[in-house]
């Protein structure tokens, strides 16, 4: 199933210069880029986007750090991009995060964990409306789809 994924580069990543890497990562899986933009998110947007933890102990510090520099947001597309974007990522807790994955490879702590990327369709489909317009997403097929899907 081609699905589409929201990925975010957290302030850390952008921070520490590993834009590049993290993308490069995925683009070489083969998935297809749709939509990217850096930005600063505001409080209100952070809260909305982690709405499933309010209430948690970490809570005010995840809006804190998510807000506290600019990030790279973008919607990537393929067959299973939800799931395997996820396994590229690597655990939420970086050092339990497999080597070869973003985490495993280049992060220590679960509050600097460089990469954000749906958990399911569902949540892809409301964090994508929430970061993008529809005008803002590209449509396009690539000859090479053929080789990687
Ligand atoms: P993931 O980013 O792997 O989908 P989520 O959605 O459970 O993980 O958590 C979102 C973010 O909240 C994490 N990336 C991390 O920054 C923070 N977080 C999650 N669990 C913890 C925790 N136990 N302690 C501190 N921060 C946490």
């Amino acid at each position: 199933m081609t699905e589409q994924s929201f990925v975010m580069v957290k302030p850390d990543g952008v921070e520490r210069g590993l834009v590049g890497e993290i993308i490069q990562r995925i683009e070489r899986k083969g998935y297809r880029l749709a939509a990217m933009k850096m930005m600063v998110i505001s409080r209100k947007l952070a809260e909305k986007h982690y709405a499933e933890h309010v209430g948690k102990g970490f809570f005010q510090e995840l809006i804190d750090f998510i807000t506290s520099g600019p990030v790279v947001a973008m919607v990537w597309e393929g067959e299973e991009a939800v799931k395997t974007i996820r396994t590229l990522m690597g655990s939420t807790n970086p050092r339990e995060a497999a080597p070869g994955t973003v985490r495993g490879d280049l992060a220590q702590a679960t509050n600097f964990n460089l990469i954000h990327g749906s958990d399911s369709t569902e949540a892809a489909r409301r964090e994508i409306d929430l970061f993008f317009s529809p005008d803002e997403l590209c449509e396009y097929s690539r000859s090479l789809d053929r080789w990687i899907q």
